[in-house]
């Protein structure tokens, strides 16, 4: 044997170690400090150790991750280092061998986390400690493996907001519809691959209220070398938008149940889990973007709050959308964003050429339509200018804080007109897949109605009734199993029944003044779906204890946003204005106050998928349905069985 043979397999050994950290350090560092545009998009070998050493030696540095990643002690780490540089100097065509995508594991171990808020300290759940949880962050095409393990009192289930799950539907997490919840002591390993998807998407629990502060971003950058249809930026910020209240959001949830009454309202929104100045004790409790002059940054903004739509606005300074809900889309200027809960928009932003001396406020209050009260206060976070020179005599002064305009509070003008701009791109690059023929209709209405006060109790909705909401009228009951199960094990008997309604029962003047009957249905009522059925579906907003803007998520799929309109859906008219041609493509659409919204989707992914309201109120009151696609005809169009660990009931 000679000698190059013999040091094959130890050079190997350090090259997949080396990559193995490299690859998980990158992404960590990715934001802390984003390395010039270059090295992500066009990496040479040279560029890109460059990099990856800046970043370790950053990270020893630091002894500091985001990840959860093991870390070495700082010497055993640049021993690791040099040796895995070495092997790769030695056999580059090694380091370059590529393949299709990455493999990203991540430890998310839910634990209690005291944190003080608004001078109160309060234990809440979080993932690894910090709140807002751990970023995700991989690229188009990669696959994740999310060990979650639950070391809370509580059960919970985790959801990966926006991913499309492609024949992954164990990992898709909404508890009782696709899994039991994982229960305490117990694990679960999420696993999947993100195929044909690229930009900012979340994570949050999925059971109860638990999501109020088990969130965090997922950031999913295009394949290597491959680059964004918009200028790159310099930078990249995640900015998600939360919502706190000093109370155990469990109980307040559960007592609400039970009253039948509203919920208590939120006592602030966050920026990145900070309220900021205009609450009390919360001055330095505040986000800060810190930018450098003439510079152009992407914020990567989601709306993780539970109740509320947002309206966003940076002061003085004009925002550019660029993509929702990890679609591109035809880039649009506005000074204010609207994003649902369940949404998520990146925006570009041109910092000036020159420090001004002033700051500015990210300000960010909710656009409400309902009934009910709700939190109007605002959050504000701080976009500050570096000064171009280390040295600088105004270092010591403050600056004002300029604070935006924001639309009033129920301005549903804006809001429709806002959804309308948002636009595929439709190149061919991108194109809008937008399904041409449609196999099967659906008219469903999304609304508030009542259910009866149970004997020998006093309840706290309208002429002692309790509040509920319905889609068709059904309010869904959740199961005790999971539907995906029931249904893969065709054990559904007593589970779920298959007739789900495709129109309203009663037909009414669904905007108008609403009928005398108001309580609605109860059951847990599927649509079956075949293999690649193509869907139209309308949803109307009623006015039913009053009319209000709905945002419906749908799990598993995007949907292309063909029409919408105030009042009542017309059939015979509407459908000559829907497009087809460039429509919005997203997985979360706010059901206009007082209007509809046309949609279409291919059901070309097998399992169960959950579709409901994301103001979490509305969920909780029955706000919700589940489609069943069945598998297709071909090994590849079917959904495997679940993985071994999958949680028991
Ligand atoms: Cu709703």
């Amino acid at each position: 044997m000679d000698q190059k043979s013999d040091l094959l397999p130890i050079a190997k050994l350090y090259v997949n170690l080396s990559h193995l950290i490299i690859n998980k350090l990158i992404f960590v560092f990715y934001y802390i400090n984003p390395p010039p545009s270059h090295f992500l998009s066009n990496q040479s070998p040279v560029s890109h150790f460059y990099y990856h050493f800046l970043s370790i030696y950053r990270l020893s540095d630091r002894n500091k991750t985001e990840m959860g990643a093991t870390l070495l002690s700082p010497s055993a780490f640049v021993k690791l280092l040099f040796l895995a540089l070495c092997a790769i100097w030695i056999f580059p065509e090694l380091a370059q061998a590529k393949h299709a995508g990455t493999t990203r594991h991540y430890k998310f171990n839910i634990v209690m986390q005291n944190v003080t808020r608004l001078c109160q300290t309060k234990s809440i759940l979080t993932v690894n400690g910090q709140f807002p949880g751990p970023r995700i962050v991989a690229r188009e095409g990669d696959r994740l493996v999310i060990k979650v393990v639950n070391k809370v009192k509580y059960n919970t289930t985790l959801h990966w907001h926006g991913i499309r799950q492609l024949r992954s539907g164990w990992a898709d997490g909404p508890a009782y519809i696709t899994q039991c919840p994982i229960q305490t002591g117990q694990s679960y390993v999420y696993n999947f691959t993100i195929t044909g998807q690229r930009g900012t998407l979340f994570w949050h629990a999925h059971i109860s209220w638990l999501r109020a502060t088990l969130y965090g971003p997922i950031v999913i950058l295009p394949k290597e070398h491959v680059p964004y249809p918009f200028p790159q930026p310099f930078k990249e910020v995640p900015i998600i938008f939360g919502e706190w209240w000093k109370a155990d959001t469990e109980k307040i949830i559960s007592q609400a149940l039970q009253s039948g009454g509203p919920p208590n309202i939120s006592d602030a929104f966050t920026i990145n889990g900070l309220p900021g100045p205009s609450y009390n004790c919360s001055a330095k409790d505040a986000f800060k973007l810190k930018v450098k002059p003439g510079k152009l940054y992407l914020l990567r903004m989601i709306n993780a709050a539970l109740n509320d739509e947002l309206f966003v606005s940076i002061a003085n300074h004009t925002l550019t959308v660029v993509e929702t809900d990890a679609v591109y889309v035809k880039p649009i200027k506005t000074n204010v964003v609207l994003i649902t809960p369940g949404q998520t928009t990146n925006v570009l932003l041109k910092a000036k050429s020159k420090a001004p001396t002033a700051t500015f406020a990210i300000a960010a209050r909710p656009y409400a339509t309902g009934p009910a009260t709700f939190d109007n206060t605002t959050t504000i976070g701080i976009l500050e200018y570096e000064p171009p020179s280390p040295v600088s005599k105004n270092k010591n002064k403050k600056f004002p804080l300029l604070k935006p305009a924001l639309p009033k509070l129920n301005d549903t003008n804006f809001a429709m007109k806002f959804s309308k701009k948002i636009r595929s791109l439709a190149t061919a690059k991108f194109p809008a897949n937008v399904p041409e023929k449609v196999d099967r209709r659906f008219f469903f209405t999304v609304g508030l109605g009542l259910n009866p006060c149970p004997k020998n109790q006093t309840c706290q909705g309208p002429n002692n009734t309790k509040l509920a909401a319905s889609v068709n009228n059904v309010s869904f009951v959740q199961p005790n199993v999971a539907l995906l199960q029931a249904h893969f094990f065709k054990k559904s008997k007593g589970v779920y029944t298959t007739d789900f309604p495709v129109n309203p029962p009663l037909k009414f003047n669904y905007t108008g003044t609403p009928p005398k009957k108001l309580m609605v249905n109860s059951g847990t009522k599927v649509v079956v779906l075949p293999f690649k059925t193509s869907v139209e579906l309308v949803m109307q907003d009623t006015s039913i204890i009053g009319a209000e803007s709905h945002p419906l998520h749908l799990h598993g799929f995007n949907f292309f946003v063909i029409g919408q309109g105030f009042g009542n859906f017309n059939p015979n008219k509407d459908p000559a204005n829907f497009n087809l041609v460039d429509p919005a493509e997203r997985n979360t659409v706010g059901v206009p106050s007082g209007g509809w919204v046309a949609i279409r989707f291919l059901a070309d992914n097998p399992g169960v998928w959950f579709m409901h309201c994301h103001l979490e109120v509305h969920t909780s009151w029955g706000l919700k349905m589940a489609w069943i696609v069945m598998d297709g005809k071909r090994p590849k169009q079917k959904l495997p069985p679940p993985p071994s660990d999958l949680p028991k009931c």
